[in-house]
């Protein structure tokens, strides 16, 4: 239809029309992708729950395109945000696994990603949040400015978290340099071994505030139990309970200060990722216990950070994206009360599986895009993925950057069309499924049908699994033996993508 549309411009104006020329794009919105941490598809208002409250989520939901089959490429946060940012399946990656604080970047410098992308296209790009894609080179020196990392793949500005808010650095960085740190309290990290004399969540539950379940027994920071070690850097320490205001004022204040020109800013939320550390004026506000209060905390974040674009003007020329980089999880790690206090709550909605499952609810979460004047209030049944954004975002910027993976979808992700993608590879540690039209294929994989630990069941099975999503959306009926021929099918289309 573009194609025409040029054409027919082209036959207008013949002298001024050579082939080459690209449409000029009519505006450079802002871009906003508000990136959610294990939130899951049946944890908001719009999609379903009923036994917490998201007003603010729910109103970008209600005003925007509302997909209900929208995915993460995986069902871990490393390599989602892989997908996410480069435009690549995360399965190309070997390093693309849940990274300690201490992994080098694993996105190449030389690579493309959306905000490079963006900056090409004039854009000035942020990122303020949850990194998690590694820092440096090989040996972090903490102390000095750790490089590469998020400014070395296009963002122009970055604020963040290095890994996790369960893993060590627990301190925030900003274009590199640790914010706060103290030159005579140098920070050390190990995730091998503690260092001497240093308390452990292991060693000292007498100092622990939170207690571990699992895994999180290594140093011990705001009487919360981590992944690795860590010594000094003491006045950069992060406080758990403020840092979602910290987050949002960040934000926040970047979009006052880019407000004149076009700007891409990835706000990458911890919520609700483990430690689950409510601000005090959270906390009791689910019912639920910490899981619930800090995703009520952070839908109120939303809600504070839409604000803003609308102060200063900016809601329609903003386009904002919202989604979670893999499904839910109650227990993981620490006791916080997520198991008992859920009620009826349903975190994956009608989908089986959770984070870490090769399920649905592993990859399918909220994915909804918002643009005043724009966008047509809808619910899209299109399957769309986190990994389209790369190509989708160039369209929309009159670029044609892409990749072998990623596909233009801006039309599906402004509600214009219905036409999402016909298949798509879906990721859990390691593991690959393949979707294609309404069904689902996940190939025979040794290891535990379910983790007993966080309890959610991983997807495993020594025979393949053959779902059809349209009429059995909770993945109860292996429809392997009575579809050979869809399986078969199926197979074929699997290893041409995977190449194995
Ligand atoms: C796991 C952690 C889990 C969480 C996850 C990463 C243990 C036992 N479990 O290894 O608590 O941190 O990694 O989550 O350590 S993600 O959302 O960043 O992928
Ligand atoms: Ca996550």
């Amino acid at each position: 239809m573009k194609n025409l549309l040029l054409t027919t411009t082209c036959l207008a104006a013949v002298s001024a029309c050579t082939t080459s020329e690209k449409p000029a794009p009519e505006i450079k919105p802002n871009i906003v992708v508000i990136y959610l941490d294990d939130l899951g598809y049946g944890d908001l208002g719009a999609y379903g729950a009923t036994g917490l409250e998201t007003p603010n989520m729910d109103a970008l939901a209600n005003a925007g395109v509302k997909f209900t089959d929208g995915h993460a490429t995986s069902a871990t946060c490393t390599p989602s945000r892989y997908g996410l940012l480069t435009g690549v399946y995360p399965w190309r990656n070997k390093d693309a696994n849940i990274l300690p604080g201490t992994a080098p970047l694993i996105i190449d410098t030389a690579q493309v990603t959306i905000p490079k992308m963006l900056k090409k296209n004039g854009y000035q790009t942020a990122i303020v949040g949850k990194w998690h894609l590694g820092l440096g080179d090989g040996i972090v020196d903490w102390n000095q400015r750790v490089s590469p990392g998020p400014n070395e793949v296009g963002f122009d500005y970055s604020y963040i978290m290095a890994a996790t808010q369960d893993r060590v650095p627990t301190v925030y960085i900003e274009d590199g340099y640790v914010d706060n740190l103290d030159p005579n309290d140098p920070i050390e990290v190990n995730y091998e071994q503690n260092f001497e004399g240093e308390p452990t969540g292991k060693d000292n539950p007498e100092l622990l505030t939170m207690k571990w379940h699992h895994g999180h027994n290594n140093s011990i920071v705001n009487g919360i139990p981590r992944i690795g070690f860590m010594k000094g850097g003491e006045a950069a320490k992060w406080s758990d309970v403020d840092m979602a205001d910290h987050f949002l004022a960040k934000a926040q204040e970047y979009v006052r200060s880019h407000k004149q020109e076009p700007f891409f800013l990835y706000y990458a939320m911890q919520q609700p990722h483990v430690p689950r550390t409510p601000h005090p004026r959270f906390v009791g506000s689910s019912g639920m216990g910490p899981r619930g209060d800090v995703i009520v905390e952070a839908d109120w974040c939303i809600g504070e950070f839409m604000k803003t674009l609308e102060a200063e003007g900016l809601l329609e020329n903003t386009l904002v994206i919202l989604s979670s980089d893999n499904g839910p999880v109650l227990n993981d790690g620490y006791y916080d009360e997520a198991v008992e206090k859920l009620g009826d709550h349903q975190p994956s909605g009608p989908l089986r599986g959770g984070k870490y499952s090769l399920f649905e609810a592993g990859t399918r979460v909220p994915f909804i895009t918002y643009w005043k004047g724009k966008i047509e209030p809808q619910v899209s049944d299109a399957l769309v993925c986190q990994l389209d954004l790369l190509a989708s975002l160039a369209s929309l910027v009159g670029d044609e950057e892409t990749t072998t993976d990623s596909q233009n979808l801006m039309d599906v992700l402004m509600g214009k069309s219905a036409n999402g993608r016909e298949s798509l590879v879906l990721e859990a540690t390691s593991r690959t499924a393949l979707r294609q039209g309404d069904w689902l294929m996940i190939p025979p994989y040794n290891g535990p049908a379910v983790n007993n630990q966080v309890n959610i069941e991983l997807g495993n099975s020594k025979e393949f699994q053959l779902y059809n999503l349209n009429d059995d959306l909770g993945q109860q009926n292996n429809l392997a033996e009575s579809n050979p021929e869809k399986l078969e099918e199926m197979k074929e289309t699997f290893v041409a993508i995977r190449g194995k």
